[in-house]
């Protein structure tokens, strides 16, 4: 858990030189007419040097540009054999892939635990070339048509005359845009639920979103959606331990990757479909299927696993792989294709089109994190950042001089084909179906799905967000599409806005709950869970070091949090000291025993205190029971224990961070 580089460091064994592979004498001084006269047009090493510098910056992404990455391997189960004749589907199948994690709204140095969507883009490097999954943590989204892209991305970006607020959804222009364009209000919701701040990018569900067209070795075509879900389970943070975070630590998303797969807690996840008949209609029970605001719920759909996704390798230089990496959702491999989605269209264009000014000409899929692992043999020539030296005379089709090569593929050479799907006789319109009007039965099946305390946190997120909104007809219009929604979730925003509940004027759908939807219950591994250890100047350092050791080996990464720097007992390596640690870098807290001999510190009763009152494992053992006590602080409660030794509390720790919070601790109005 550092902050250098875990490899790719420079070779310090070699000498320093020029672009152009010149030795150099000296790179600290430039030549001058003289010890203390002008510096000379002639230094070229100081023009190269500083012009490189000048233009060291790319245009960050228009959307999504803070971010983090990692590469992994995918391995298939072979349970998609029968929709899609993918060959990275194929049993057994091992693919090498980069995914990259990100906020939508915020600038490239943003926070990254701000209430917002998570990108979740992966990239496999197939055997058949490159397939792009550019999905979201957030199954539906906020507009049915990507023509309206810009105006959402416009209304929640900062107000363009003060460019402020920086990475947020909490002013005027997103929610008059929301409360105005209706359809966005089910991802909105979730965006208030606490997926909007996710613990970690381990612990988000990935969706494709849209509904892609699969092809099986027979030909016969399925429709389908895609879902990654997480190993460790779906997590979020608090609200307050959110913007906490936005303070003591911006890059805790980006830490918290990192750091995981260094420490060997290498985040998976399982690839999944829901498999829908390709019918004329293209709707599952009633759901249009090309309606991207609209998901489909697992218990009519059951998500089938076809396949496991795991994170081991960070990556080398941040600029080269996580910045320059280009997705694009028409980077599809035989056996998967697009459907009539009017949001994925409009993607189709996006995307290549986007990459022609942030990386600066045509060519970026030669650089190494974009290079398909598939033989190319493209017949695209020239441009900007051109690497390859192409042979031969005849870069056109059909030719006769590079002996008319090259050759086109067929069905059995594995060629990509566009699935000859019927277009219905019909006219030229700009105009969609009516179902796609119904903008608040969905938003009230995930109300209806939530369990009482995400409703309460759901209520509070949009207090707290139109509460900064400042103009009151906005305020109003969003309350009344609440109302639409669900009664009690407007009841509940109104009352802290101090305004009245306005009735709903539609009629209020009655859907059946999805339980799959809640982001409570289960237990799950705790791996590369952080786990504060507040110790005394006293404290038995053999035993730290022992309860160090075994957390580290349920890969888990304990931090010990001393009064001062000095290695404990001589020894045993402090990570924070009481001035730098703050409760929300941890899951969980442990009290090791000669703790009391600090006393009534205020930091360390800070730390217990928000520990606890955020719902978190919270174990003393020894005189640390005092410490808790001092804090105020009943032990037991839930979540809460006096242990007889740090064994014991090594061995609890898991269980309790399992559950991710004790969630019993949360009073329920
Ligand atoms: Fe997009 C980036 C996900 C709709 C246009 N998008 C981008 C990234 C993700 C998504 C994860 C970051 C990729 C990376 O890490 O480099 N976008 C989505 C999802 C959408 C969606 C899940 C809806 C289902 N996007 C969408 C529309 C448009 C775009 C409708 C335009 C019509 N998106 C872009 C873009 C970006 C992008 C401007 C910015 C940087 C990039 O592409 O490479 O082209």
């Amino acid at each position: 858990m550092t902050d250098t580089p875990s490899s790719g460091a420079p070779d310090q064994t070699e000498w320093l030189t020029t672009s152009g592979g010149v030795r150099l004498r000296e790179t600290d001084r430039s030549l001058k007419a003289g010890e203390r006269g002008p510096t000379l047009l002639q230094d070229h090493h100081l023009r190269e040097k500083i012009t490189h510098f000048d233009h060291e910056r790319i245009p960050e992404r228009v959307v999504h540009a803070r971010g983090a990455g990692a590469h992994g391997t995918f391995t298939a189960y072979g349970t998609a054999e029968t929709v899609t004749s993918a060959g990275f589907l194929a049993e057994g199948r091992e693919t090498p892939v980069f995914v990259r994690f990100s906020t939508v709204l915020g600038s490239r140095g943003s926070a990254d635990t701000v209430r917002d969507t998570r990108g979740f883009a992966t990239k496999f490097y197939t055997e058949e070339g490159t397939f792009d999954l550019v999905g979201n943590n957030i199954p539906v989204f906020f507009i049915q048509d990507g023509i309206k892209f810009p105006d959402i991305i416009h209304a929640g970006k900062p107000h363009p005359d003060r460019e402020i607020p920086q990475a947020q959804s909490a002013h005027d222009t997103f929610w008059d845009f929301v409360s105005l364009h209706t359809e966005a209000q089910h991802h909105t919701l979730w965006n208030m639920s606490d997926r909007g701040i996710a613990r970690s990018y381990r612990m988000m569900e990935g969706f494709g979103v849209h509904t892609f067209r699969l092809i099986n070795a027979a030909g016969e075509t399925s429709l389908a959606k895609f879902h990654w879900k997480p190993k460790l389970g779906v997590h979020g943070l608090l609200w307050e331990e959110a913007q906490m975070l936005g303070g003591f630590d911006p890059d805790f998303h980006r830490r918290d990757l990192a750091d995981a797969i260094e420490a060997g807690a290498h985040p998976e996840w399982e690839l999944g479909v829901q498999v829908f008949p390709d019918t004329p209609q293209q709707t599952y029970e009633g759901i249009d299927l090309l309606d991207p605001t609209k998901l489909v719920p697992e218990e009519i759909a059951p998500v089938q696993t076809i396949g496991r996704l795991v994170l081991d390798r960070n990556p080398d230089n941040f600029f080269a792989e996580t910045e320059q990496v280009a997705f694009h959702v028409g980077n599809l491999v035989p056996g998967i294709d697009v459907t009539d989605d009017a949001l994925m269209q409009a993607r189709l264009f996006s995307y290549v089109d986007t990459q022609l000014t942030r990386l600066g000409g045509p060519n970026f899929n030669q650089i190494p994190v974009n290079r398909p692992h598939a033989p190319v043999n493209d017949m695209l020539r020239d441009g900007f950042h051109q690497d390859e030296v192409h042979r031969g005379v005849a870069p056109y089709h059909p030719n006769s001089l590079d002996a008319g090569c090259p050759f086109l593929a067929g069905d059995p050479q594995g060629a990509f084909l566009d699935n000859p799907v019927r277009v219905p006789e019909t006219a030229k319109q700009r105009e969609q179906p009516a179902s796609f009007d119904d903008h608040f039965s969905q938003p009230r099946l995930f109300w209806l799905s939530m369990t009482p305390v995400e409703k309460q946190h759901i209520v509070a997120a949009y207090a707290f967000e139109l509460g900064k909104v400042h103009e009151p007809a906005i305020r109003e219009r969003q309350l009344q599409c609440l109302a639409e929604i669900a009664p009690d979730l407007c009841g509940g925003v109104a009352a802290a806005l101090g305004l009245t509940a306005p009735s709903p004027k539609g009629e209020l759908a009655d859907p059946d709950p999805s339980p799959a939807l809640s982001m409570l219950g289960g237990s799950y591994p705790p791996d590369g869970r952080t786990v504060g250890i507040v110790v005394g100047p006293d404290s038995p350092a053999e035993e730290i070091d022992g309860l160090c050791a075994a957390l580290r080996g349920s890969l888990m990464m304990p931090m010990v949090v001393a009064p001062t720097a000095a290695p404990l007992g001589g020894d045993v390596a402090v990570q924070r000291t009481f001035s730098t640690a703050r409760s929300v870098e941890f899951d969980a807290l442990v009290v090791a025993d000669g703790a009391a001999a600090v006393g009534s510190d205020p930091h360390v009763m800070l730390l217990v205190e928000e520990i606890f009152r955020h719902g978190k494992a919270l174990l003393a053992w020894g005189n640390g029971v005092e410490v808790v006590a001092t804090a105020g602080i009943a032990v037991p409660a839930p979540g809460v224990k006096a242990e007889e030794s740090s064994s014991i509390a090594a061995a609890e720790l898991p269980d309790l961070l399992g559950a991710h919070r004790s969630w019993e601790r949360f009073a329920l109005a």
